[in-house]
């Protein structure tokens, strides 16, 4: 196992963003396959699912929704372990989400008029929950708690319909519901399920937004109906990046490193440091660590993918630099003075400072929320939250006094514009005359 070294000792190149690893992920090319699925969804509904569930799951449905006698049977299948751990994961991700909860603020902009933003969650949320290799009940987690906590009136969870599993979702999907108390689950995957989201099917009404991670199609659907439903943000392969100087234990940081290089072959994972000793320590661990865990090829391939390296940095303020400009998903800071280090990142989708907030425990317990803004969009978006599904609408509220002294720039601007039926409406109001 080699993980790449990039040496950044000496000055910062212009653009960092041309020197550092990082995976790129061809959604564009999906788009002409996810064309035709999304298209026969829109005008043969549920016939269309089944058959393309058919196709591409191996299963005949009969119904493309789950009944719930499935998440009951899934809720007392569960391991009383798994169930302990996950209750106390969504008690500690309501604790952190019910406290993003915006209030209405109204703002008394002149006498007698005022503004009010008052936010109002989205009708109708769809979520896909990925199957196949990557079975995730904590990403349902940090989905639906999100969503709830917005007040979304109404939730579905879709996930692929698996063989194996009698033609249902994965059964730790189906409990993770359960336990979230989402009653409504579809057993159906890929671009087919966000267009059954998007224009609805007989079994399964229209939604206003769509979340979820999913796979490359899933991906080109969302991007491709965009517009006909809202969506969250595309998530891409998981990182780490971890920002560390000589105070850094290198078997914990080889340890975090791993632990994301184990998602996925082109996941990335990113060592920032100005400690050559500790570069050196962190090579001579990782191999002996991979070689000890279960997805060892799976994570060969992660940390030896040009996605992956170690930075080498002439100085902490360097190393700052370097992580901002690379605005990874998770960012460690395990360097001396962490939280002062901290307090100067501005790029990242999670912070977890110090040597005891791993990003393993914001995956699955810290109540953060683990779906984040992947491939440097960090720099300009959130991860998921309750804001996620809210709407700011602002109410305005003037009486005839505040319009009419508000008027005389109205029609000025108007006029600059030159839309003047726009002055018109205020000065219909006033007997044609702009009020003085
Ligand atoms: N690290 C992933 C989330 C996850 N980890 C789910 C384990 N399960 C992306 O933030
Ligand atoms: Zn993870």
């Amino acid at each position: 196992m080699v993980i790449s070294r990039i040496d950044l000792r000496g000055s910062l190149p212009g653009d960092l963003r041309d020197v550092l690893p990082r995976a790129e992920l061809d959604v564009e090319a999906a788009l002409e396959k996810v064309r035709p699925i999304c298209e026969d969804v829109r005008h043969r509904g549920v016939a269309a699912v089944r058959e393309l569930t058919a196709r591409f799951d191996g299963v005949e449905l009969e119904s493309t929704r789950v009944p719930a006698a499935a998440i009951e049977d899934a809720l007392n299948g569960l391991d009383p372990r798994v169930r302990e751990a996950l209750e106390e994961s969504i008690r500690r991700a309501r604790l952190v989400h019910r406290d993003q909860r915006r209030t209405d603020v109204t703002t008394r902009v002149v006498p007698g008029g005022t503004v009010t933003e008052r936010w109002v969650p989205v009708e109708r949320v769809g979520l896909y929950v990925p199957g196949g290799r990557a079975v995730y009940p904590s990403s349902v987690v940090m989905n639906v708690v999100p969503a709830q906590e917005a007040g979304v009136p109404s939730l579905a969870v879709t996930s692929p319909a698996q063989a194996e599993f009698g033609g249902l979702p994965h059964p730790l999907i189906l409990a993770a519901c359960g336990l979230l108390g989402v009653e409504e689950v579809y057993a159906v995957g890929g671009a087919q399920a966000v267009a059954m989201f998007a224009y609805g099917t007989e079994e399964c009404p229209r939604a206003t937004m769509v979340t979820g991670p999913g796979n490359i199609y899933v991906a080109a659907a969302k991007r491709l109906l965009k517009g006909v439903i809202g969506i969250d943000s595309e998530a891409g392969p998981t990182e780490i990046a971890i920002l560390a100087d000589d105070s850094a234990d290198p078997v914990h940081v080889a340890a975090d490193l791993i632990s994301q290089a184990e998602h996925d072959v082109i996941a990335a994972a990113v060592l920032v440091t100005d400690s050559l000793a500790l570069a050196e320590a962190v090579e001579k661990e990782l191999p002996e660590q991979v070689n000890a865990t279960r997805h060892r090829e799976r994570i060969t391939e992660a940390l030896s993918g040009r996605q992956s390296g170690i930075v080498l940095v002439s100085s902490i303020d360097d190393g700052i630099e370097v992580v901002n400009a690379y605005a990874a998903e998770h960012l460690e800071i395990q360097t001396a003075d962490a939280h002062a280090v901290a307090a100067r990142v501005r790029n990242a989708g999670a912070i977890f400072i110090g040597p005891y907030s791993p990003v393993s425990l914001g995956d699955y317990l810290a109540g953060s929320n683990h779906v984040l803004p992947t491939g440097g969009c960090a720099c300009h978006s959130s991860g998921l939250s309750v804001q996620t599904f809210l709407r700011g609408i602002h109410v305005v509220d003037y009486s005839r006094e505040a319009l009419a002294a508000a008027a005389a720039h109205v029609c000025a601007l108007a006029d600059a514009e030159d839309l003047p039926a726009h002055g018109a409406a205020i000065r219909a109001r006033f007997g044609w005359e702009i009020p003085s």
